[in-house]
């Protein structure tokens, strides 16, 4: 029994091969109206390694967590861009 306990402490941890998720923040300084935010939204969520996006249309920002080994913070500014929003990283 103790010597299975050691064992198990002894192995590594079986993590996944994904990276610890990140999150930025995007200046959308041309959304206007309330479905802005939703287009903007889905477009973020299709970028692969996108976890969560939130749109903040009082703020125009959009905050987004991501896997940084599958999605970069260019990737998610194209991504708003192809859909008609430039956005750049919030300072
Ligand atoms: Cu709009």
């Amino acid at each position: 029994m103790r010597l299975t306990i050691l064992l198990a402490l002894a192995l590594p941890p079986l993590l996944s091969f994904a990276g610890t998720p990140r999150t930025v923040m995007l200046d959308v300084r041309s959304m206007d109206c309330a479905v802005c935010p939703i287009t903007i939204r889905k477009a973020l969520e299709r970028v692969p390694g996108v976890n969560e996006a939130k749109v903040d249309f009082d703020r125009k920002t959009a905050t987004v967590t991501y896997d940084p080994e599958r999605a970069t913070p260019d990737a998610l500014i194209q991504a708003t861009t192809q859909v008609g929003y430039p956005s750049t990283l919030h300072p």
